[in-house]
Formats: C-alpha cells, sequence, structure tokens
C-alpha cells in the first residue's frame, strides 16, 4: 500500500491530504494549526492566533495547561486503563473529588458528551418505570426546538435541525420537542403525566448562544418539581465556568436532578464525560447494565481530577464573568452596522451578523483569521466568540481591536 507522507509541511498539503482520506463531514475554516498554550494556537506556517473557539468550550482551561498536562504524562506512565472489570485507584479519587465538587451521591462516567447524555437519557426512563411508575416503553422525555445534545442516531431523533436528521432515520421514539424560552409550552407538555424528564441546555449553545429570559430556568425546575418530572441540565458546553458560573444553572438557583458534563472536564486532553445525580436515580442502574471500555479509567480520571482543580485554584469563574462583560461592552462600543445582536453570558458569547449578505459571517471569520483571530460561525449569520476563561484584560483588547478592524474590513 503506498504510503502517503506529507511532500511539504504547507497549509495547502495538509488540507489536500484530509481531503483526499478524510469524511468531509466538517467544512472547516482553512487554517491547519500544530501548536497551542494557553490563548494562543500557531499554524503550520507559524502564525500565531487566539482561539475564540476553544475546542467548542472543551479547552476553558486554555489549551496545553501545564498542570493538567504533567498529570497526563505522569499517569500515562503508571496505568491508562484497566475497564470497569477491575477497580483503579484513580477512578475510586475521581469519584469522590467530582460528587463532593457539585455535591451529588455519585457519578456514573463516560467518555464523550452524547455518551453522558445518552446515560441520563436511559437514567431518567429507569426513573420513571421504577420510582414514578411510568408503564414500561411509555416514558416520555421533553426537549426543545433548536437543541443541540449530539449526534448519536437516539439524540438527533429530538433535534429540529434538519443538517441533524435528514436521511438518519428511523428515529427513536418517546421524545416532546417544544419551544425553548415558552413556560406555557412547558406547563402544557408537564400535563403527560408519563413524562419521566425535561433534558434542557441552560443556554442554548449551538442555537447561536440563546439566553433564554431571567427566571426561565427557575420556573421550569419548579414545574418540574411540581410535576415529579425529573430535570436534567446539559451542561456539557456551559458548565465548568464558561458563563462566569461553575454552572450556568447557578445563575438562577436551580440544583438539576441529573446534571450532564463533558468537554472542558478534562481541559481539552482527552474525551471524559459525567453524569452526576444522587442514589435514588443513580443505583436505578444496577451492576451490568451500562457502562463503556474507557469510562472511569485511570488516565481521565486523573485528568479530570486536575482540570476541576485548576479551575478553581486560578479563579477562571470568576475571570470569565468579568472578561465576558468586558468583551460585550467592547462589543457595543463598536458600534458596526454589520453587528444586529450581541447576546451571551460569561465568555460565552455570540454575535449575529447581519442577514443581507449570507456569506458575511464566513468572510468575517476568514478576515479574523487573517488578523490573528480564530472563530466560526454557528448556523449561517451568528458567531461564536468563546475564548479560554484564562484571557486576561490586555489581550481581550487586542482581540477587541482584531474584531473591529475586521468587521470595518466587510464591504
Ligand atoms: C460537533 C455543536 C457545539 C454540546 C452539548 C452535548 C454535546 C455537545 C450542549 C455532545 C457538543 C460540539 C459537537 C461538535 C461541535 C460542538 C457544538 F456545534 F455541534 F453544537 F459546541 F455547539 N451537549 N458540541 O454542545 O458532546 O459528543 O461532541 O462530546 O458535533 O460538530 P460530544
Amino acid at each position: 500500500m503506498q504510503v502517503t507522507t506529507v511532500d511539504s509541511h504547507t497549509t495547502a498539503s495538509y488540507l489536500e491530504l484530509e481531503n483526499r482520506f478524510s469524511a468531509h463531514n466538517y467544512h472547516p475554516l482553512p487554517v491547519v494549526l500544530s501548536r497551542g498554550q494557553g490563548v494562543y494556537v500557531w499554524d503550520v506556517d507559524g502564525k500565531k492566533y487566539y482561539d475564540f473557539l476553544s475546542g467548542y468550550s472543551a479547552l476553558n482551561q486554555g489549551h496545553c495547561h501545564p498542570k493538567i498536562v504533567a498529570r497526563l504524562i505522569q499517569q500515562a506512565q503508571k496505568l491508562t486503563l484497566t475497564s470497569r472489570a477491575f477497580h483503579n485507584d484513580q477512578f475510586a479519587e475521581f469519584a469522590q473529588f467530582i460528587t463532593e465538587y457539585f455535591g451529588y451521591d455519585k457519578v456514573l462516567p463516560m467518555n464523550t458528551g452524547v455518551e453522558a447524555v445518552e446515560t441520563a437519557i436511559k437514567l431518567a426512563r429507569r426513573w420513571g418505570y421504577e420510582c414514578k411508575g411510568i408503564v414500561e416503553n411509555k416514558a416520555r422525555i421533553i426537549a426543545f426546538e433548536n437543541n443541540f445534545h449530539g449526534r448519536t442516531t437516539t439524540v438527533i431523533s429530538f433535534s429540529s435541525d434538519p443538517d441533524s436528521f435528514t436521511g438518519f432515520g428511523p428515529f427513536t421514539p418517546g421524545f416532546d420537542v417544544i419551544p425553548y424560552n415558552d413556560l406555557e409550552a412547558l406547563a402544557k407538555a408537564l400535563q403527560n403525566k408519563d413524562v419521566a424528564a425535561v433534558l434542557m441546555e441552560p443556554i442554548q449553545g449551538e442555537a447561536g448562544v440563546v439566553v433564554p429570559d431571567d427566571g426561565y430556568l427557575r420556573k421550569a425546575f419548579e414545574y418540574c418539581k411540581k410535576e415529579n418530572v425529573l430535570f436534567i441540565a446539559d451542561e456539557i458546553q456551559t458548565g465548568l465556568g464558561r458563563t462566569g458560573k461553575m454552572l450556568a444553572c447557578e445563575h438562577e438557583n436551580v440544583r438539576p436532578d441529573i446534571l450532564i458534563l463533558g468537554k472542558a472536564l478534562s481541559g481539552g486532553l482527552l474525551p471524559v464525560s459525567a453524569v452526576l445525580a444522587n442514589d435514588e436515580i443513580m443505583l436505578t442502574i444496577k451492576p451490568g447494565e451500562h457502562g463503556s471500555t474507557y469510562g472511569g479509567n485511570p488516565l481521565a480520571s486523573a485528568v479530570a481530577i486536575t482540570a476541576l482543580s485548576v479551575l478553581k485554584e486560578e479563579n477562571m469563574t470568576d475571570n470569565a464573568a468579568r472578561m465576558g462583560s468586558y468583551f460585550r461592552k467592547g462589543l457595543e462600543s463598536i458600534q458596526s452596522p454589520f453587528v444586529e445582536k450581541i447576546r451571551g453570558k460569561g465568555l460565552l458569547n455570540a454575535v449575529v451578523i447581519q442577514q443581507t449578505d449570507p456569506e458575511a459571517a464566513w468572510e468575517l471569520c476568514m478576515e479574523l483569521k487573517e488578523n490573528g483571530l480564530l472563530a466560526k460561525p454557528t448556523h449561517g449569520n451568528k458567531i461564536r466568540f468563546a475564548p479560554p476563561l484564562i484571557i486576561n484584560q490586555a489581550q481581550m483588547d487586542e482581540c477587541l481591536e482584531i474584531i473591529e478592524d475586521s468587521l470595518a474590513s466587510l464591504k
């Protein structure tokens, strides 16, 4: 078999290799990165950028955080995987650490975010049958229009985005999709006694950072409690300091019955996700009824403890709150005619670009790239701006300048 090596380490040669040998399931910005450190990444030509996507919020702690990398290397030379057929010391410590960190009885460890979402769905259904007395196979779960919870067949079954579900049927039944940020619709949907749970993003990330009205989260939670329905918060993107609180639910004093975490749980070093719940819910799954080869592996456990620790030690959540409002004020003061709306919380923000030219958002991202800042449009005309939570004011000032200059160059 002919082994093709990269004949020249240029952006074009890497793009050619990827185009030829990888599935075309993404449309990335034409930049090839080879190094990351803190808020910065470098491409193969040595050009330096601010990373304003942060791996879709998996890099809250910044690229290659030295303490997390050091812990990974140390554990990688000791024990990386036992499977759950045997115990390992790191998972036991991680289980205690994360449950005390977030205040839940137990954790069920998985790897990717969507696996944790699937786990939460299975837990909610099992609780519905065993604790709420819903008739077997009749449990309903309420989800919301414009949600994004991952790309497995069950999870896209309740997506409202044709790009996510078209041509992938048949779909998993048992989900009711209602409008987000609409308490009347929720109250109506909760009248069905077969509803086991509500699955919600506290802020809808992929939908373009849609922040619900103040009080919506709290009221939705109260409605669920009144109807004996579990409130599941998908904090895979909004959690771990991103919105200026450790969890976005904290903005409204909501403590979810089931908490789903992922992405920055490992500081962007390897896939680690987790589902947290109290015993009444968690113990409905018995030995041998759910799991995963890598779930709770010692390497992920050690990395996750360190990733969670540095979040607190380095006050990243407070910095996200401060730098987030500084960023939104800075954007407002640019007064660009192309900016229709600015929205977000903490360092999860998005700008809605004037709809006139459908390519405007992409062109702006290409201009930003030329000027040293990486961001990507979401759903056409929205651009998500989400740098690592360690960004400081001087760096933010430079980024605001780059954004202002790039907006000015739009025709
Ligand atoms: C892609 C989006 C963001 C998530 C929430 C679960 C998951 C995600 C709230 C699943 C993952 C990623 C997936 C990635 C791009 C990115 C994304 F654009 F897809 F929607 F961030 F907004 N819940 N989001 O945001 O976690 O299985 O991926 O670990 O699929 O393109 P995962």
